[in-house]
């Protein structure tokens, strides 16, 4: 009798490592060994023949069910994105919890677990903080993170939603006392506000104009800004969502100084440009996200970003706005309004890893080490889930994706298995597809088929971690996150 409950047998197993031929055996959820001709004798086997295995795609920037300040939601719920993840390979996700203004956020905290508990993904949060008033920085912060949702998240843009500085550098320091990473939405907002008054003013209405609103330039003066005062608190942080060189320059540059900082970028820019956005009428909408897409020479320069290791991260930013549902989604206030009133975002939870494959390593960009790395293993580290998620190790979950490196799909809206009507990568050839998703030990997913019971999410409580401990470095040498203020 094995010592296993399943044994996925026969693939080439990726981690960010290695790549070698072995079995996978599994028992009570978890990976107990990998070795060669493991004994299958009274265990379910799982063939992998001529199939990559890899770590379930994790996936740290994704936006599911998340309330609006007028109590609507993105309209994916929890149990719906989580079929959107199995079908395409990703086992993990950390989404949003997020506080509007005046708000505590321990109850804001307890509806979005009520909410992803019934979803099938494992899952945790980034409290997004918008109002940082004193019992939320003394009390609130340190809550939050001691309760395991161990980063923050601010934007520096968007009318309802952004922090000044002043408020930013609050945020910063409840961080570095509480023991959590900062996530920053970094585009500025005043000059994204000047740039859109003169555009409305002139006409310039149409969807095509939202890359005018907010070029390359405001996303890297905000980047440089939020890394600047992350550097005054010692505080470590990650740029989420990076369109391309001009910004991974300023993240770059920091790295070499050894601050803790790191950068994430998403499919979007690397399938999607602005041009997109230049269709007739209201079309444009689909593509429509924030940062904006870019063109042709920044996406190479975002993969020589990623190449460099100054982008380590490839997440989804997935956003559940429909296309043509009346009322809600992009049409939410109409459809003869200005850009500035088309809710930004594209869907992307399944269509995440066949993109980053396709462009990425059928193309010849990385190796498939890269892409497990970029895609499971250093989100994992990065947000303090590792060596439990991201890898395939004895002991840790036993979280796979099988993986067919040659198969050619069409993507196509059905296959992305999201409430979402649209997709942005629709007609996009891609070639590499998952063919089973393994989630805790259980099939979830084979032939785009997601067979996993409501419910059966987990939360993924994230301790203290020492990637994220500040450097003990001050400009001034002076530690203000010492002090309450
Ligand atoms: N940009 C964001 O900052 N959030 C959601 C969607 C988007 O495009
Ligand atoms: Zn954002
Ligand atoms: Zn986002």
């Amino acid at each position: 009798m094995s010592d296993f409950d399943q044994v996925v047998r026969g693939g080439v197993v990726v981690t960010g490592a290695d790549a070698v031929r072995a079995d996978v055996g599994i028992w009570g959820g978890t990976v107990a060994a990998i070795g060669q001709d493991l004994d299958t004798s009274g265990a379910q086997v799982i063939d992998a023949g001529g199939l990559l295995v890899m770590p379930g795609g994790i996936d740290t920037h994704c936006h599911i069910e998340q309330l609006e300040p007028d109590g609507t939601s993105y309209e994916d719920t929890f149990e719906i994105a989580s079929a959107a993840c199995f079908a395409g390979g990703t086992t993990s996700v950390i989404t949003f919890a997020a506080q509007f203004k005046g708000q505590r956020l321990g109850p804001v905290l307890a509806e979005y677990h009520r909410r992803a508990a019934l979803g099938m993904v494992d899952y945790s949060f980034h409290q997004i903080i918008n109002d940082p008033f004193d019992a939320v920085i003394a009390e609130d912060v340190p809550e939050v993170v001691a309760s395991g949702v161990r980063s923050l998240k601010v934007f520096l843009t968007y009318d309802d939603v952004r922090v000044n500085d002043r408020q930013y550098l609050r945020v910063l320091a409840a961080a570095r006392r509480a023991g959590a990473l900062v996530t920053v939405h970094a585009e500025n907002y005043d000059a994204i506000g000047w740039l859109t008054e003169a555009l409305v003013k002139a006409g310039m209405t149409a969807p095509k104009y939202h890359p005018w609103g907010r070029p390359t330039v405001v996303e890297r003066e905000a980047t440089h800004r939020a890394i600047a005062l992350a550097e005054l608190i010692d505080q470590p942080i990650q740029i989420f969502h990076v369109s391309g060189p001009g910004p991974a320059e300023e993240i770059a540059r920091a790295q070499a100084r050894g601050l803790k900082v790191w950068g994430e970028t998403c499919p979007q820019y690397l399938v999607l440009q602005a041009a997109d956005m230049d269709r007739p009428g209201f079309e444009g909408a689909k593509f429509m996200c924030s940062p904006a897409p870019r063109g042709k020479a920044e996406t190479e320069g975002l993969w020589e970003a990623i190449r460099a290791g100054t982008i380590d991260v490839i997440s989804s930013d997935h956003s559940g706005h429909s296309f043509s549902k009346e009322g809600i989604g992009k049409r939410r206030f109409g459809t003869d309004v200005p850009f500035t009133q088309i809710p930004n975002g594209v869907p992307g939870l399944a269509a995440r890893l066949p993109i980053v494959f396709s462009e990425g390593v059928s193309k010849g960009r990385i190796d498939l080490q890269a892409f497990v790395r970029l895609t499971a293993t250093n989100p994992a580290k990065l947000f303090g889930l590792y060596p439990r998620k991201g890898t395939i190790a004895p002991g840790a979950d036993a979280d796979l994706v099988l993986w067919d490196p040659a198969k050619k799909v069409t993507i196509t809206n059905s296959l992305m298995q999201h409430a979402i009507d649209y997709t942005p990568y629709e007609g996009l050839d891609v070639t590499g597809w998952p063919v089973a998703t393994i989630a805790r030990g259980q099939v979830v997913m084979r032939d785009d088929v997601v067979t996993a019971e409501p419910g059966s999410a987990r939360f993924l409580a994230r301790g203290p971690y020492d990637m994220i401990k500040p450097r003990g470095v001050f400009p001034n040498g002076f530690d203000t996150s010492a002090i309450m203020i």
